[in-house]
């Protein structure tokens, strides 16, 4: 089951006139969702190095789970004995899983995409296996996810070292037209309960996208998602298509980019109209060393931090911040760690380190979401925008 209701519409005055941006309650079979929301993502059946308590603390409301690594490992008899994804990874709440498009065509060589399906080699033993439309929905039946999503092909920027042309962009998209059907099929032989969401395909090019759009919304998903962006092309291609096809979408179903991107990207896509979001770069970063602030990104490695005394951002609420107005433990103790003691730890190669970045640049997405959401709901979101801009371009 899926409910969504539009709760607002922008109406925002001057840079911002004309903003698609929207305020929704997205209500699901393990619960309700507040958009426009960030989903972290949970490849393995875990948000890398944070409890799901933690994570229900910082206000993740939704997390994704990978369809492909799942059934790789554990595979799905585990899976099935534990009588879902919810149960084996300990998340009460909502779950989106991604169909395994996007993870096929990330193996490159290693596999071959028929009309039937995906031909490869497992990544983790070498057997021979293959994915179809019916197979993902059968694996994303048994996680029981309360979003699940159809098979695609994620059309890439450059097809064999060229710009992947028109002719090349239309036949893979009117393939993942024809496994949406296959999909939607397979979902209802199997009377899943939840929710699937269709993958609006095309490349770089706007017809396609929207012959795309226009197949998809005549087959009536509860939901759909834009694919295919962020797959290696410049900037301003993926604004373009950013700007181009959220808002064809009908209003009153929820609308989700995969895979994107920067807190810039984000407040970008939801003035285009999109609901939904995830993507691994606060989570990667984290383990990089990169952290996401309101003044701007920060490495921790640099030299310095090494003797800084002040929290990673002082306006932050998250545990490893815990400003002054931050999240105190059941006990009523803090945290908050200095720059230099996360300098120390990065150093040092320990694994705190990265677990502390986690939870900060994931309650630094999450807030921005609800920032985004309270700025809607005022009637403010232009200048909240301004205000966002100037900011994270000040530098810290
Ligand atoms: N398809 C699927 N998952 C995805 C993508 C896609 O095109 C992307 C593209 N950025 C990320 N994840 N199924
Ligand atoms: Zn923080």
């Amino acid at each position: 089951m899926l409910q969504f209701e539009l709760l607002k519409t922008d109406d925002a005055q001057g840079d911002y006139a004309g903003s698609h941006a929207r305020r929704g309650r997205l209500t699901l079979n393990h619960g309700v969702v507040e958009t426009p929301i960030f989903m972290p993502v949970g490849t393995y059946g875990t948000v890398k190095g944070v409890l799901p308590r933690s994570l229900e603390e910082m206000g993740a409301q939704i997390i994704l789970g990978n369809t492909f690594h799942l059934w790789m490992r554990p595979g799905q008899d585990v899976m099935a004995s534990f009588g879902g994804l919810h149960q084996f990874e300990k998340w009460s709440r909502p779950i989106l899983t991604d169909s395994g498009g996007f993870q096929v065509w990330s193996l490159g060589e290693m596999r071959r995409i028929t009309e039937e399906g995906v031909h490869f080699a497992s990544p983790v033993n070498g057997d021979k296996l293959f994915m179809s439309p019916e197979v993902s929905m059968q694996i994303q039946t048994l996680l029981n996810s309360d979003i699940a999503m159809q098979l695609d092909e994620c059309t890439p920027y450059e097809t064999k070292g060229h710009i992947t042309t028109e002719r090349e962009a239309r036949q893979s998209m009117e393939m993942s037209l024809r496994w949406a059907t296959r999909s939607r099929d397979e979902f209802q032989r199997l009377q899943n309960p939840n929710a699937l969401f269709g993958i609006v395909q095309g490349g770089m090019f706007e017809n396609l996208r929207e012959e795309s759009l226009e197949q998809l919304v005549a087959m009536d998903f509860p939901g759909y998602a834009i694919g295919g962006v962020s797959v290696g092309e410049p900037k301003d291609e993926m604004l373009r298509i950013m700007a181009h096809t959220p808002h064809k979408l009908p209003a009153h179903k929820p609308r989700y980019l995969m895979g994107v991107g920067t807190p810039e990207d984000l407040v970008e896509g939801v003035a285009q109209g999109v609901d939904m979001f995830d993507c691994v770069m606060p989570t990667r970063n984290a383990r990089n060393g990169t952290l996401f602030t309101r003044f701007g990104d920060l490495k921790i490695r640099n030299a310095r931090h090494k003797t800084d005394h002040q929290p990673l951002d002082p306006s932050c609420t998250c545990h490893a911040c815990a400003g002054a107005s931050g999240v105190a433990w059941a006990d009523g103790g803090r945290d908050g760690f200095s720059r230099a003691y996360q300098h120390h730890l990065d150093r040092c190669g320990e694994m705190l380190g990265p677990m502390l970045a986690s939870i900060h640049n994931l309650h630094y997405y999450l807030n921005l979401m609800r920032e985004v959401r309270e700025a809607l709901d005022g009637g403010r979101f232009g200048e909240f925008v301004r205000q966002f801009k100037a900011d994270r371009a000040r530098g810290v």
